[in-house]
This record gives structure tokens, C-alpha cells and sequence, in this order.
């Protein structure tokens, strides 16, 4: 049977209270997933180092041990390939055989393609890059301690400076041939988002080859299937595997022939809130002027062109499909990419926080925490359970707390910084959670999502 957690209980407990029996459950977490130089973003169903989960759990180490958090870091910066894309998975040579599919060996990256690495083997894609983000948040950290520890962390900053640059350089260029400030993706897994509604039109248009076969994994380590992607949705996710392997993840390759070609809109954003973070790191380095200068023109393309995705009547902003050419008009948490790019007008900050609060998201009164959904409960492709098609996850609520600071609106920031909590202090570090019972889905203790907790407690009040 399931069961419903019910927060009107627990009201008359100080907030403050539970905060102080969340940290050290957050850090246990991280502990008994670390192997070492690198964390694993959950127990059994990831059993490799994954890109941006490692940046979000660098961010969150870096309150319990910046030179563990340095560590995440470089060890996923040391498989990045030569044209300056971090792959998406590290493979771990250690890890349990079957235990993850597709393995080092289906994705082949080494033996197709140059510029990857051959140890350890890596994955073909990429993933949103809030690496500079947790990078700055360890100087952040170290600033104002002891001056062996800000030399340490200036050393780590200098070190990471070009390797940021040659991956923000790279997604700027080759995802970006256009040169339209947005980032285009090959796959629904660079998304981070893999099953979402967004790619559903898409995903309809794209015809099934011959593919080779293949066994699933991930299914034996949730309780139940339903909260994984579909067999369907796998064999799509499969099949533009080999569509990129054919073309030995050859950028201009890809350009020419595939089928899935999205300007997407969420990675985009973040890519603007890197650069912010990354001018930041340039000043610290004391880089030459015309990187710097550089970036802020990527800043700048970067809310530009997400301006220009902007839907009014939906009043979030749309990804682009290059193939179809045109928008995938569906409600997700992605809409609200404007507001993680930042440097919003006053009418454009307002439209977007009265879709947060509306009933469309974190306003609906279904809800068992006023956190927004990954997909609007008012979307057709709406499902409460599976993945990110409904939801909440606790590392989207942590990038819009995150914006709302910089948009200049601590109050509404705090509030979500709160319910998240909350959330969390009930339900456990749970991958995600079903948006109307608060029920924990998918992989229990998730990495990113204990990272995210410590973030919160440390920047916050408590
Ligand atoms: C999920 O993605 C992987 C594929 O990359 C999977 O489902 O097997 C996503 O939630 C992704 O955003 C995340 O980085 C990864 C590991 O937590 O899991």
C-alpha cells in the first residue's frame, strides 16, 4: 500500500529542529555514496560518476569538505574530451557488471571517436553545465577562512578557469553553430530530463531502425517500473544512440543527419547562470580581458535568444525543434528558463513568478508541498509518478531558489528554500517525489539531493 505523508502534522515542530536533524542524514548520504574521488549519484541504480550530479554534489560537499568537493570536480574534469565537452558519464571500471545499461562498451566513445578518452571510458553526450557554478560555490565557501584555505581554493579556481572555458567555449561553438545563443542537444538524456514531455513530438517523429539488443537494468532498482521511463521511451533513447554512434559523435555528422535537434531552452539557461559564475571565477584568476569579455557576450546572446522563446500566452519559454521547425508548446519546469538566465525585465520576473504560483505549478492546490511540478498536473502528458513527467525534484527546486536570489527576490526564494526542507526532512533524499502524496520515488538516498539539502541549510538561515 502507499503511503501518503501528511505534513499538517508535523507543524509544531520548529522548522529549525528538523533543519538540524537534516544535515547530518544529508551528509550520510554523500559519505555512503563516495568512492573516494568521486560520488556515486545513487547506491545501485548509478553506479558511474554522472556530470551534472556531480556538479550539484560538489556544491553540497563543499559545506563538508572543500577538498573532497575540489576532488568531485577534477576527477570529472580529467575525462573531459579534447574538443571541451564533460561527458555525461564517467564509467566506472569497479562497477558491478550489469548493473547499468547502456554500458562503456555500447557507447563505444573511445574506439569511434578521438576525442574522447580512453580511460576511464566515457559517455557520447553531455549534460547541463552547472559545474562553474559549483566551482565558485567552493571559493564561496573557503572566502573568509583561513589564508591557506583561500590560497588552496584560488590554486583550484586557476586550475579550473580554462577547463570551464574550453567547455562553455565548446558548447558556445559546436551546440551552437548558428551562433544563436541557445544550446542544441542530440539526445533527451543531455537534457537531464530524459523522459519529459518536451521531447514527446519529437520523439513520435523518429522511426526505429534495426537496434541492436539490448537488456534494461535500471528496472531492478526501483520498487516499481512505472517510475522509470518506458520500454518505449528506451528504445527511442537506444536507438538515437546508435544514430550517434554511426556518425562517430561527429558534431558536424550529427548536424547533417539527426533526427533529434533541440534548442533547449532549461540547458540554455543554465549555461547563462555558468557564465555569470564563470566571469566571476575570470575576476578571481585575474583572466585576460577579452575572455572575459568573451563570456559576457555569451551572457548577453544567452537571455537574448531566450527572450525570443518566450510564449506569451503560456508564459514560459518554449525549446525549439531545428528538424520540425518549431516549438514544443508544453508546460514544464524548463519554461522557467528565463528566470535561471537572469538579467529579466521587471514585467518578465513578474510573469514568470505568477506561472510559479499559479495553479499550473507550485500554486496548484493538489499539491502536497507548494514546490512546482517537473511537468504541469495541467498538461495532457502529465503523470505523477514517472520521472520527469510530474514529479518534484528536489535539484529543480534548488536552481529556481538559486535564480530567485538573483532575481532579487529572497522572500519568494526563501519560501521555496523552506517547503523544499521541509519536504525533505519528511520524505528522506529521494530522487524524486509524487507531487500530491509526497511519497519518495525512484532511487532512495540520491546524492544531488542530499548535496542540494546541505546547500540550502548552509546559505539559508537554517
Ligand atoms: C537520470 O538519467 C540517467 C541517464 O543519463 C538515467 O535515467 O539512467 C536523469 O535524472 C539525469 O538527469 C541524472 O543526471 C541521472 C543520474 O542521477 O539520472
Amino acid at each position: 500500500m502507499r503511503e501518503e505523508l501528511e505534513p499538517e502534522d508535523d507543524t509544531t515542530r520548529p522548522a529549525r529542529e528538523k533543519s538540524a536533524e537534516v544535515k547530518p542524514l544529508a551528509a550520510g548520504v554523500l559519505r555512503r555514496n563516495d568512492l573516494d574521488t568521486w560520488t556515486k549519484p545513487g547506491p545501485s541504480l548509478y553506479p558511474h560518476q554522472w556530470s551534472w550530479d556531480s556538479a550539484f554534489i560538489a556544491l553540497g560537499l563543499a559545506h563538508l569538505d572543500n577538498r573532497r568537493a575540489k576532488r568531485e570536480l577534477e576527477t570529472l574534469f580529467s575525462s573531459q574530451w579534447a574538443s571541451g565537452k564533460v561527458p555525461h558519464i564517467v564509467f566506472n571500471p569497479e562497477a558491478p557488471p550489469q548493473s547499468y545499461f547502456p554500458d562503456a562498451e555500447r557507447w563505444s566513445s573511445a574506439a569511434l571517436s578521438s576525442d574522447a578518452p580512453s580511460s576511464p571510458h566515457t559517455s557520447g553526450l553531455c549534460q547541463p553545465p552547472v559545474h562553474a557554478i559549483a566551482v565558485l560555490r567552493i571559493w564561496e565557501t573557503a572566502r573568509g577562512r583561513e589564508e591557506r584555505r583561500i590560497e588552496l581554493a584560488r590554486s583550484f579556481l586557476r586550475d579550473s578557469y580554462p577547463r570551464l572555458l574550453a567547455w562553455h567555449l565548446y558548447l558556445a561553438t559546436a551546440r551552437d553553430p548558428e551562433g544563436s545563443g541557445l544550446v542544441t542537444i542530440y539526445h533527451p538524456w543531455e537534457s537531464g530530463m530524459d523522459n519529459s514531455p518536451r521531447w514527446d513530438e519529437t520523439l513520435e517523429a523518429v522511426e526505429i531502425g534495426d537496434l541492436p539488443p539490448y537488456t534494461r537494468y535500471d528496472l531492478k532498482h526501483v520498487s516499481d517500473p512505472s517510475h522509470r521511463p518506458s520500454d518505449e521511451e528506451y528504445d527511442l533513447f537506444l536507438w538515437l544512440l546508435e544514430l550517434l554512434k554511426k556518425a562517430r559523435y561527429d558534431e558536424a555528422t550529427i548536424y547533417e543527419s539527426h533526427p533529434f535537434l533541440i534548442k533547449d531552452v532549461f540547458f540554455s539557461a543554465i549555461l547563462v547562470a555558468a557564465n555569470e559564475a564563470l566571469l566571476q571565477i575570470a575576476a578571481v584568476v585575474g583572466a585576460p580581458e577579452e575572455e572575459r569579455t568573451l563570456i559576457e557576450g555569451w551572457i548577453e546572446r544567452g537571455r537574448e535568444s531566450l527572450e525570443e522563446r518566450w510564449d506569451p500566452d503560456l508564459r514560459l519559454c518554449l525549446d525549439y525543434d531545428l528538424r520540425a521547425e518549431k516549438s514544443a508548446r508544453v508546460r514544464t519546469v524548463a519554461g522557467f528558463a528565463p528566470l535561471i538566465a537572469g538579467g529579466l525585465s521587471e514585467e518578465r520576473l513578474e510573469d514568470l513568478l505568477e506561472t510559479l504560483d499559479s495553479s499550473s505549478f507550485a500554486g496548484n492546490p493538489r499539491l502536497c508541498w507548494p514546490v512546482p511540478p517537473s511537468t504541469s498536473p495541467e498538461e495532457a502528458g502529465f503523470h505523477p509518478r514517472s520521472y520527469w513527467r510530474g514529479p518534484t525534484w528536489p535539484v529543480a527546486e534548488w536552481l529556481l531558489w538559486y535564480s530567485l536570489i538573483r532575481a532579487g527576490k529572497p522572500e519568494r526564494a526563501e519560501k521555496l528554500r523552506r517547503v523544499s526542507l521541509e519536504q525533505l526532512a519528511r520524505g528522506g533524499f529521494a530522487e524524486y517525489f509524487e507531487p500530491f502524496t509526497g511519497e519518495p520515488l525512484g532511487s532512495p538516498d540520491q546524492s544531488w539531493t542530499a548535496a542540494v539539502a546541505l546547500d540550502f541549510l548552509a546559505v539559508g538561515s537554517g
